[in-house]
């Protein structure tokens, strides 16, 4: 049967938490060998050994977004600014992106004056496109839920310009935000679709009027490719090329939309008969950004099965797993004071 609402907030905050800690060992590995990953999940499945997996910066900046919209009960730019502020100056070693430290930098010492501004000075002014404002983006996407697109969109806009303003940045968080959405309104106990799914979030997408030529387009055509053309065994290790594994926002979201959908069957090189673990390795098996893109298919996946899809053998291994899920409990009661 298809979850309730609050076992699929849940489900999509463990599981952005889940792909995070479990993807982060793998981080950078261009290749990740399937026997080392085999190896891997089956001891975390079978209880092998109790080591607990740290959380990283994306695992941060996505609680900052949580508490910002717990307390604020909307998206207030100066107190999402403060907090990843505070979170990092308190934490400062969770593996951030190499650049966007500069903004918090900023942000400190101009005491949140403009909150947009050192944003915007990134890269010569061209501003940051990597996807450190999608992997944070799924708590918008569960608070706004019931949200227009265009209020989400703008939601999703204000949460990521601070650190995020070039046109990639920014259209990789709106494309993730949508994905969590839909994946949260779908039934998971109907048959899915996943050409239908994408073009879902293409028609989406084009009626934001983002420009045709943006990369997401090109990404999202060859996702509907893979179905129509047949191609459903391609590899990781192809994926990886034909779609991308790396830090940059349109070189990894459309890869965390594609490891979800390929979590829906099962996988050649691993047995396992839940989606949700399929999601997860398969989109570690990529490499590359292994703990981003595992958390962005993970929240996708969470938010579609619910929390209880995720066997407790892999949330039991995460850092304050206990911490998330009170904190999706919470979210979910403010976002019942939404006014739409
Ligand atoms: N930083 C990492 N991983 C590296 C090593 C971590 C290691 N384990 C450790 O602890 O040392 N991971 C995290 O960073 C990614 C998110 O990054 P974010 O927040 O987007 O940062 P930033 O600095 O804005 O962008 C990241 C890189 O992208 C390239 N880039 C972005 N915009 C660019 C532009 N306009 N022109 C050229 N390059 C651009 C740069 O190389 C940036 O440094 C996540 O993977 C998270 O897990
Ligand atoms: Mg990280
Ligand atoms: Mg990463």
């Amino acid at each position: 049967s298809n979850p309730g609402l609050l076992s699929k907030f849940r489900g999509c905050m463990i599981g952005t938490l889940i792909g995070d800690c479990l993807g982060a060992p793998f981080e950078g590995d261009e290749l990740v060998s399937n026997r080392i990953l085999g190896n891997y999940f089956s001891n975390l499945l079978n209880g092998g050994s109790k080591q607990i997996f740290p959380y990283t910066d994306d695992t941060c900046m996505t609680l900052s977004v949580v508490n910002s919209l717990i307390e604020n009960k909307k998206v207030d730019a100066k107190d999402l600014a403060k907090k990843f502020v505070a979170e990092y100056f308190s934490q400062p070693k969770r593996g951030y992106g190499n650049n966007v430290i500069d903004v918090f930098q900023a942000l400190k010492q101009s005491n949140f004056d403009d909150v947009y501004l050192p944003g915007k000075m990134q890269f010569n002014g061209s501003g940051s496109y990597g996807n450190g404002s999608a992997m944070r983006i799924s708590p918008i996407a569960l608070f706004g839920h019931n949200k227009s697109d265009i209020e989400l969109k703008n939601d999703a806009v204000e949460c990521s310009r601070i650190t995020h303003t070039h046109p990639n940045g920014c259209n990789g968080a709106i494309l993730q935000c949508l994905a969590v959405k839909s994946a949260l309104k779908a039934d998971s106990s109907k048959e899915f679709d996943p050409v239908d799914f994408i073009s879902q979030l293409e028609n989406k997408m084009e009626a934001f009027e983002i420009e045709a030529t943006s990369p997401y387009f090109e990404s999202l055509k060859k996702i509907k490719d893979i179905y129509l053309k047949g191609q459903e065994d391609i590899t990781a290790v192809e994926i990886a090329k034909y779609l991308g594994h790396y830090v940059s926002a349109h070189k990894s979201v459309p890869t965390a939309i594609y490891s979800f959908l390929r979590g829906m069957k099962p996988l050649s090189e691993f047995e396992c008969p839940n989606p949700f673990v399929r999601t997860i390795y398969f989109a570690i098996s990529i490499g590359g950004d292994t703990d981003t893109i595992a958390s962005m298919a993970g929240s996708i996946a969470g938010a579609y099965f619910g929390v209880e899809a995720i066997p407790s053998e892999l949330q039991e291994r995460c850092e304050i797993i206990e911490e998330v899920s009170k904190l999706a409990d919470k979210l979910y009661g403010a976002s019942q004071d939404v006014v739409t």
